[in-house]
């Protein structure tokens, strides 16, 4: 069943379509449904009715429609009642179980927000430090987060990443945001290291460029300087001992001629 809600969330993702679920089920199951934040959702629940005194009832997560605050002003119900719409952008609370009955039939879908993920374009660390790269997840319920490496663009293979990983330096924690797992430790950087990082939840996923840099770089500009005020010294030093040297000289005659 997994499988099968699964391929109805990719037939969605790959049609780009709205979360317009028309799909007929038998078993009364509810539909997997995929809705993008900030965009619109619509429930169709249209059927047919020899009862024509029969109307359509609403919930979200077994409670009516009218009583969900989330929900207040938000949507609009057309159709005679059998489509619900919402007339403002969806946002992430907007997922849950909806359901609808007309009588004795009724439907229900598993509203879920189509997950989006983000890491910053670049990360950089200093070989030996620990790094956390942070995989900013949209969408709830939040999915899981997996990770991933791989060490070029260039290189089809993938590394999974997990709890352990290279030698037990890698960790997975809970995100700033209280995710779990999008958030991957990396414990003290080797330069081998280098390379693309994917964080990836259901059909989403991004990457971040990490870079490790040279333990000794930002010590290399410091001892350049040292190195530059050392050759100045001298050169005084020398300058100095040179235009002293008759000075002493100088003295040393007057304090004979005295
Ligand atoms: C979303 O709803 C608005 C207003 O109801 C409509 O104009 C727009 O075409 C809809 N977009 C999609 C993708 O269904
Ligand atoms: C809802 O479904 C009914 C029956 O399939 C269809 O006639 C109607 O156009 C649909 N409404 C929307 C808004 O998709
Ligand atoms: C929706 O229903 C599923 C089972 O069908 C349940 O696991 C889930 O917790 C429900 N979600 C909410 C928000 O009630
Ligand atoms: C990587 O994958 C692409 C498409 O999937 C393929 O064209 C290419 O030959 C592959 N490269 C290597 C080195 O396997
Ligand atoms: C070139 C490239 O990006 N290769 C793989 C890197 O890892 C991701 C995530 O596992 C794969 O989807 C890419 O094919």
């Amino acid at each position: 069943m997994e499988l099968l809600y699964f391929a109805i969330g990719l037939l969605f993702i790959s049609n780009g379509a709205p979360a317009n679920a028309q799909i007929d089920t038998d078993e009364g199951e509810p539909y997997l449904v995929y809705y993008d934040i900030n965009r619109n959702l619509t429930l169709n629940c249209s059927m047919l009715s020899a009862d024509t005194t029969l109307s359509y009832v609403w919930k979200k997560n077994d409670v009516s429609l009218e009583q969900v605050t989330e929900l207040k002003g938000r949507y609009k119900l057309e159709e005679g009642g059998a489509v619900f719409t919402l007339t403002a952008r969806a946002n992430e609370e907007d997922y849950g179980n909806y359901t609808c009955a007309l009588g004795a039939d009724d439907r229900s879908w598993q509203v879920h927000g189509r997950p989006v993920v983000r890491l910053p374009d670049n990360t950089n660390v200093v070989e030996g430090q620990k790094i956390k790269l942070q995989c900013k997840v949209v969408g709830k319920p939040y999915p899981q987060v997996s990770w991933y490496y791989n060490a070029s663009e260039e290189v089809n293979v993938s590394e999974p990443l997990v709890e352990g990983s290279r030698g037990g330096r890698v960790h997975l924690e809970a995100s700033e945001q209280g995710v779990d797992g999008a958030a991957l430790v990396l414990d003290a950087a080797a330069r081998g290291d280098a390379g693309l990082y994917w964080c990836r939840a259901g059909a989403a996923s991004d990457h971040t460029q990490l870079r490790v840099k040279d333990m000794y770089a930002a010590l290399w500009p410091f001892l350049g300087i040292c190195a530059e005020v050392f050759v100045l010294c001298a050169i005084i030093l020398v300058y100095e001992k040179r235009r002293t040297k008759p000075e002493l000289d100088d003295s040393d005659t007057d304090n004979h001629d005295q």
